[in-house]
């Protein structure tokens, strides 16, 4: 069969669909879908924030991802190309959490994670039936594929190959773990995984580092949610990174700055950057959210420790929870300030369908929006309880400007942690950058990645 694998884009708010010439780095989801295609079939893969999708597209099946307001795209695009005769497969992140809805718009429906599955679902729609919904345990860790690096939708391999800013602005993607055990409860990830957590073993890891390595890329961007999740295994994957001499970025969660021997290892194994989950400076709002361990008032020294380790901190805050008054919308500016956020990302409340957070929204009658297109990490979704939705908005963007305002920059930004100035020219230009963007865009608030 002519296989078509699809990740959208999403529209903005001027109805026109985000697009980029450049990112900084790729997914693994379509990449990862090929290599588990058998190989009698052919396969396509399209990402359309780089590439248009071919609406006329002779293919037999049609596979199509989403995450966050992705989904409204997806399913436009599952509509048309039903209505043109062809199979339509859906999965991914938003998928999963909205099984029933997204049967509406498919012939099957995969559900949680591909490997198990996938050839099962090509072989029944080649026989001309399905199953609808197709579900499956979790994958052994070892059992991902290794994908084939050529086929990173997102990278651009004749500019790798003549650019030395390109090269140092793109993070080749790679997997340690999947899932993360801890309860927060809005978030996506422990719902999509249902709490479980693994970790592929070390081996596996070093062989995609070494494929990538003989590419000539040196940035390795980990797309775990939570590499640390179990931090002793994680002490062996850094342990042997060491002598691969790399420089890597990831998301962690604060623990990392509470472990001595792991943050160590972390940042003699090349560790650069880290995207941490700060949420909110209020303990209150920890606690309704479950994700107790945050513990704001040791965050100024965790932030320190991890600094003086040469690593950089992408903060993610959000504003407008239910603890939440006008106040405190300064108090976070102040806090990214004085804890030298490199760069910050501010997020509203969103409540995923399948989240307790959605379930607990719903029951009190909070939901403002349920049209998931608009699910981006800025947009009025929930009545707060402290303000009305008119001032958090204005709080969110009032806070988002000044923490990208020339002299916010140059308050987070200096002095820099130690080492790794290159890393801080980086991040410097980076916040330039978006200083700049968001001054073009103003309506982009809330879709920056
Ligand atoms: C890399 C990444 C990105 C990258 C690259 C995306 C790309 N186009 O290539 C960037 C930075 C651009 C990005 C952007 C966004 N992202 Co993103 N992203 C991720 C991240 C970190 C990894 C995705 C990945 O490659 N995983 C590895 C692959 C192998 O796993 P997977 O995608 O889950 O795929 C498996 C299954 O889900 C399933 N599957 C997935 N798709 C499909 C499709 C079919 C047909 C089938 C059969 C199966 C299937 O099979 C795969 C193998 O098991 C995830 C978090 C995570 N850990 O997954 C967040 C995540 C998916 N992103 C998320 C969000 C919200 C966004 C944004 C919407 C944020 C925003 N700015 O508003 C945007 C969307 C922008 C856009 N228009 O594309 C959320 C989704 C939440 C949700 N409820 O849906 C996540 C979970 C992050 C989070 N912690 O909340 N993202
Ligand atoms: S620690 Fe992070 S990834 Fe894990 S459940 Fe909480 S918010 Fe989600």
């Amino acid at each position: 069969m002519r296989i078509t694998l699809i990740s959208p884009s999403h529209y903005l708010a001027d109805g026109k669909l985000l697009r980029t010439t450049r990112y900084w780095t790729s997914g693994l989801t379509l990449a990862t879908l090929k290599a588990l295609t058998p190989l009698r079939h052919q396969v396509r893969l399209v990402d359309e924030l780089f590439a248009d999708v071919d609406l006329d597209d002779d293919c037999d099946v049609v596979g199509i991802g989403a995450m966050g307001p992705q989904i409204k795209r997806a399913y436009e695009l599952a509509d048309h190309f039903r209505s043109r005769g062809k199979k339509v497969v859906l999965g991914g992140p938003w998928v999963t959490l909205t099984p029933d809805r997204s049967l509406q718009h498919a012939d099957a429906v995969v559900s949680g994670e591909a490997e198990n599955v996938w050839t099962d679902v090509l072989d029944d729609l080649e026989a001309g039936r399905s199953k609808g919904l197709y579900r499956s345990g979790w994958v052994d860790m070892d059992r991902i594929p290794h994908i084939d690096y050529r086929d990173l939708p997102l990278l651009k391999w004749d500019a790798f190959r003549t650019s030395r800013m390109y090269r140092m602005y793109f993070h080749w993607p790679i997997t340690f773990s999947r899932g993360c055990p801890h309860p927060c409860s809005f978030c996506a990830v422990q719902t999509f995984y249902e709490r479980t957590y693994r970790t592929r073993s070390v081996a596996a890891v070093l062989e995609d580092v070494r494929t990538i390595k003989s590419y000539g890329g040196r940035k390795i961007l980990f797309l775990d949610d939570n590499p640390i999740g179990h931090p002793e295994r994680a002490k062996e994957l850094f342990a042997a990174l060491i002598p691969e001499k790399i420089k890597w970025a990831s998301q962690s969660t604060i623990n990392i700055a509470r472990d001595p021997e792991l943050l160590d290892l972390a940042a003699r194994s090349g560790c650069v950057s880290l995207s941490i989950g700060l949420e909110t400076t209020e303990e209150t709002n920890l606690r309704q959210l479950k994700k107790r361990f945050n513990r704001p008032f040791l965050f100024a020294d965790d932030l320190a420790k991890i600094r003086a380790k040469g690593i950089q901190v992408i903060a993610l805050m959000m504003v407008g929870l239910d603890h939440d008054d006008m106040s405190s919308f300064d108090k976070t500016l102040r806090f990214l300030t004085e804890t030298k956020c490199s760069l910050v990302k501010l997020f509203t409340p969103c409540p995923y369908p399948g989240t307790t957070f959605y379930d607990e929204m719903k029951a009190e009658g909070r939901i403002r929006d349920d049209d998931w297109g608009n699910y981006t990490y800025g947009a009025a979704l929930l009545d707060p309880i402290k303000m009305s939705v008119e001032e958090m908005m204005q709080g969110f963007q009032a806070t988002y400007k000044q923490v990208y305002s020339l002299s916010g920059i140059a308050k987070r930004m200096f002095p820099p942690p130690k080492g790794n100035y290159l890393e801080t020219l980086g991040y410097l230009v980076a916040n330039l950058k978006t200083h700049q963007y968001l001054h073009k865009h103003p309506e982009a608030w809330g879709t920056i990645s």
